[in-house]
């Protein structure tokens, strides 16, 4: 982190947030006007302190740190990760593969969590307990999507500045209508140095993005967007819940393994629940 970065100031979400400040709430206290803040661009994230109690924190802690059955990233086998996200499906039989496999990879990860909830089972309860609308799984033809993956960022490995964004992947013939997207992470283990989110107060389109790519895999280079507005150093057990949209990053880690639990809502329309997958 540079010293020109300003530093995260954050408040209770009862306040009204200015643009500049992290929502930090608590799960008993988190509600819709905090995601909605955050679809509004009035609070850069909304992080959940105490989302993973502390016997289901140390729970999946045993579980899943210090695992090496992790499989690579089919688009970069530099990233980790244990269940399979529709991220990197590329042709049919990709994704063929990934709903037929959905809920399979959904309940081996339940089992590694069990007998606590699996954290992503955990995000979607609370957002069908607070959101207008419930939430649900991501579905297409009556067939849910894979929701929950578990990522293991190795040390030295940078996660670049990037957005995300389901309509990338998508042929328009599967005529999904995510209108806005967000995303959240469960912290399971963070290094002791490096492995911070950092996010940019950018939020490219669709074009400007795909130019700034190039010939990478994903992101744009680092040199080109300058030091994140925000750094934000998660806990093990919380919940921050960013819009991917705005240019965001994970720092490397310089030391162990950095493992979360991240999943993507969406919002089709103002009458239908929110819809969530990985
Ligand atoms: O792991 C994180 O903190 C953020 C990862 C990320 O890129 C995302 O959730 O979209
Ligand atoms: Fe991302």
């Amino acid at each position: 982190m540079s010293a020109s970065t300003i530093a995260v100031h954050e408040r209770h979400h009862r306040n009204r947030p200015r643009p500049d400040d992290l929502i930090s709430t608590t799960r008993t206290a988190f509600a819709a006007a905090d995601l909605q803040a955050l679809l509004d661009g009035d609070a850069p994230a909304v992080r959940i302190t105490d989302f993973l109690d502390p016997s289901t924190l140390a729970h999946v802690r045993t579980s899943f740190v210090g695992r090496t059955d992790h499989g690579p990233l089919a688009t970069d086998a530099r990233f980790r990760r244990i269940g399979h996200a529709f991220s990197e499906t590329t042709d049919a039989d990709d994704r063929e593969r990934y709903f037929a496999d959905a809920i399979a990879n959904l309940n081996a990860l339940r089992a590694r969590a069990a007998p606590h909830l699996y954290p992503a089972d955990a995000i979607r309860l609370l957002l069908d307990d607070v959101w207008p609308t419930g939430s649900t799984l991501l579905r297409h033809d009556g067939r849910p999507f894979f929701a929950g993956v578990a990522r293991y960022q190795q040390g030295g490995v940078d996660l670049e500045p990037h957005t995300d964004n389901i309509s990338r992947n998508l042929p328009p013939e599967l005529g999904l209508d995510v209108s806005r997207q967000l995303s959240v992470n469960v912290y399971l283990d963070v290094p002791d140095a490096g492995g911070e989110l950092e996010i940019w107060d950018e939020y490219p389109d669709e074009d400007d993005y795909r130019g700034r790519i190039g010939d990478r895999t994903y992101g744009v280079d680092r040199a080109t967007v300058g030091d994140p507005r925000w750094v934000v150093r998660p806990k093990p057990g919380e919940a921050i819940f960013i819009d991917p949209r705005r240019i965001h990053a994970v720092a490397p880690s310089q030391d162990r393994p950095r493992i979360t639990i991240g999943l993507f809502i969406g919002l089709v329309s103002a009458d239908s629940p929110l819809v969530v997958w990985s």
